[in-house]
């Protein structure tokens, strides 16, 4: 029987039920044994993150800057196993696990080096001989829940400015990954992190997710998950009135205009689309041709997904990984259902792709003669499911790429820079992409979207001090 990873309260591992991490692409493997923590747990991880907040949001900039700055170059020491690791939980392919490994190496390195770039301002104050400063100064108790479709990398871009700002942190990773939230925790705690200002509660979100929520001690939260919930989140925040930020749904499209590159139409599509299963909130599902370059666009991309080479995501080759489980591919299935029942036609994939091994794997799906009012182009699916809107011209495509409650990101491919500069000033989404992916971001800029993508300040790059500070000004009378 292997080891039970426990749960980290106030410095101390504690154990709890014992859940097994199963591999989607062989449903036959327990990865690992990971405790599952309960509503007494998560008050006591509160609490302590409470009491470890006044002396934490005091510490030393080196400090700070070391423990971030080791655990980076931990992280990129251990890509290979922890890539491995990542993708045997979460599905995705081994080359993409161990991208999203490096990018998490290389956020930690990023906000560590943030410690020694904090500053503030001192301005004249309207009174003679009196002077203002501006500082930023942590929050206090930070909650944090994750999703499972980036076990890593978004747990990261959570924890590393959360603790660099002088914050303290309870974490609820998603429940179906525990294994790379756990190894980053470990690392962290075992790089000199005092007791308490890391703490980490695996589990449920109906009971560790839920408790945090209720919880007055938790001054902010950052959650990343789906649209139900983010409301869920910012309904009880608001409740005790706390700082809350959501990153949630996506329905992005991507425009391809007749004067397109189409090389670049094709591969851009099928890393938005179809990489990473598709289960991406960047993922670009709804793909609005303009007529000229249609047909031949849809028989170049068609032709592309056949060839896509599905199967587990640790093998040699393998571009497109399992469904992470049981019930999302449920919901893909479902959908290519609706897709079909309500008109569109489904020309290459949505089938189950037989494996030697039990696992979850479906060969990417393409509808054509989509419209915009179906539900396939209107609800998130989260998989391998795009479809193909024909329209007229530039406008009815940006009209089209518009119409949408989502507002995360949102992609053109065109040769016209006429075009891509309106695009860039009129698509409603957060995040704009010319002739690159809609997914696969930049760990040095911010991120996030508009309408009901996201809810509060953008996270990452220098911007992720909107969230986890509170800016104070202080007057002073010289006498
Ligand atoms: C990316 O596309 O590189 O959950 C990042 C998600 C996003 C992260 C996407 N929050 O898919």
């Amino acid at each position: 029987m292997s080891e039970l990873h426990k749960n980290l309260i106030n410095g101390e591992w504690i154990g709890g039920e014992a859940v097994e991490n199963i591999n989607p692409s062989n449903t036959n493997e327990v990865i690992g044994l990971y405790a599952r923590a309960t509503a007494e747990d998560t008050r006591a991880a509160i609490a302590a993150a409470k009491a470890a907040f006044p002396s934490w949001s005091r510490s030393g900039l080196l400090e700070r800057w070391g423990i971030l700055s080791k655990t980076a170059h931990e992280i990129f020491a251990r890509k290979e196993e922890l890539g491995n690791l990542l993708s045997r939980e979460e599905g995705k392919t081994l080359a993409e696990g161990i991208g999203e490994v490096t990018r998490a190496g290389q956020i930690f390195e990023f906000f560590a080096g943030e410690a020694l770039r904090l500053s503030g301002e001192t301005v004249p104050s309207v009174r003679p001989g009196v002077g203002v400063e501006i500082t930023r100064e942590g929050v206090g108790v930070v909650g944090i829940i994750t999703p499972w479709n980036f076990p890593i990398a978004i747990p990261a871009w959570k924890i590393a400015p959360a603790l660099v700002y002088g914050n303290t942190v309870v974490f609820k990773p998603a429940d179906l990954v525990p294994g790379c939230a756990w190894a980053i925790v470990e690392m962290l705690h075992r790089h000199g992190l005092p007791k308490g200002v890391l703490n980490l509660v695996m589990g449920k979100g109906s009971v560790v997710g839920q408790t945090m929520l209720d919880s007055p001690d938790v001054d902010a939260v950052s959650f990343t998950g789906s649209t139900g919930t983010g409301r869920r989140v910012a309904e009880a925040s608001v409740k005790v009135m706390r700082k809350f930020q959501l990153e949630m749904g996506g329905k992005n499209p991507t425009v391809v205009l007749d004067d397109a590159d189409m090389k670049v139409a094709v591969e851009s599509v099928t890393q938005s689309a179809f990489f990473s299963t598709g289960q991406r909130c960047t993922a670009s599902s709804r793909i609005i041709v303009t007529q000229g370059i249609h047909d031949a666009f849809v028989e170049a991309l068609s032709e592309r997904i056949r060839h896509l080479k599905v199967g587990d995501a640790i093998a040699h080759g393998t571009e497109i990984g399992p469904v992470v489980d049981a019930a999302q591919l449920k919901q893909d299935v479902d959908y290519i259902e609706i897709g079909k029942n309500e008109g569109a036609r489904l020309v290459v994939g949505g089938d189950l792709v037989h494996h030697d091994t039990p696992g979850y794997f479906l060969r990417p799906a393409l509808f054509v003669e989509a419209t915009n009012d179906m539900r396939i182009s209107r609800e998130e699916i989260f998989g391998p499911v795009a479809s193909v809107i024909r329209v007229k011209d530039y406008e009815e495509a940006l009209a089209t790429a518009n119409d949408t409650e989502f507002g995360l990101s949102s992609g053109i491919v065109t040769t016209s820079l006429k075009y891509a500069t309106h695009y860039k000033r009129n698509a409603q989404a957060g995040m704009v992409m010319v002739n690159v992916p809609t997914a696969g971001v930049d760990f040095h800029v911010p991120f996030g979207g508009t309408k009901g993508s996201s809810y509060g300040p953008k996270e990452q790059g220098r911007y992720a001090q909107e969230f986890f500070t509170q800016v104070k000004i202080a007057y002073t009378a010289a006498g």
